[in-house]
């Protein structure tokens, strides 16, 4: 029995957003909750022992709870961060917070991020994902931000934070992509929330920490 969370992410993945959420939700790093860096390697499947043993899809984000279960998939994770801690919900909004976060799931992350930085994609994976797949989602998620401030509800939730870093990602990826006013000043909004701000700083410190080692 642990009596923290526990995070195993690795930098600048969209175990991130999970980061985020944890310190939106009001955990104190080390007392509350602990992260676990763990090293990517090739072919998209972590492989260190130690984790792969705790969880066989090799994947980040998962978070252990403080009972010590295992929880793995991003939209689950963050579903059940925001049962947890996030403001009460009507079905409605619950229903529509898990419709962005399979959104974000499947069409941005796994469809285009996911190739995209790959370094075994194939180039003209890459280049659909940035040139067709992607402008038509953009289109999506700027029409919505232009009437409110946040994904779901009236304050920011996982849906933002895991919707942040992908839209960061793909502007790293593709930065002429996004370019929509509404896109840029929803992630001028988020940088401004706290636990996203530093979620993310910490992770771009040991991205950049690896790149040169
Ligand atoms: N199905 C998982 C997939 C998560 C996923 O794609 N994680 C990536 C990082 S964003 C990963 O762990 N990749 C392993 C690697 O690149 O070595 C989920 O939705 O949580």
């Amino acid at each position: 029995m642990t009596e923290r969370w526990t995070l195993y992410a690795a930098p600048m993945t969209c175990a991130m957003a999970v980061h985020a959420a944890l310190l939106e939700a009001g955990l104190e790093p080390e007392r509350d909750f602990e992260v676990r860096w763990v090293h990517r390697g090739p072919g998209r499947q972590i492989a260190e022992a130690e984790f792969a043993a705790l969880n066989a899809k090799r994947r980040v984000p998962c978070l252990v709870t403080p009972d010590g279960e295992l929880l793995t998939e991003i939209v689950g994770v963050l579903a059940h961060l925001d049962t947890l801690h996030g403001p009460p919900r009507s079905p409605a909004e619950r229903r529509r917070l898990i419709e962005w976060l399979a959104f974000v799931a499947t069409e941005f992350h796994q469809a285009i991020l996911g190739p995209m930085f790959d370094p075994q994609s194939p180039e003209a994976a890459k280049a659909d994902g940035a040139q067709r797949l992607l402008p038509p989602l953009l289109e999506v998620v700027a029409a919505h931000l232009e009437t409110r401030d946040f994904a779901v509800g009236a304050s920011p939730s996982g849906a933002d934070y895991y919707l942040g870093w992908a839209l960061a990602l793909a502007r790293f990826g593709a930065r002429e992509a996004v370019a929509h006013p509404a896109l840029l000043a929803y992630l001028e909004r988020l940088s401004a929330i706290e636990g996203f701000q530093k979620a993310q700083a910490i992770n771009l410190e040991r991205y950049r920490a690896l790149a040169v080692a």
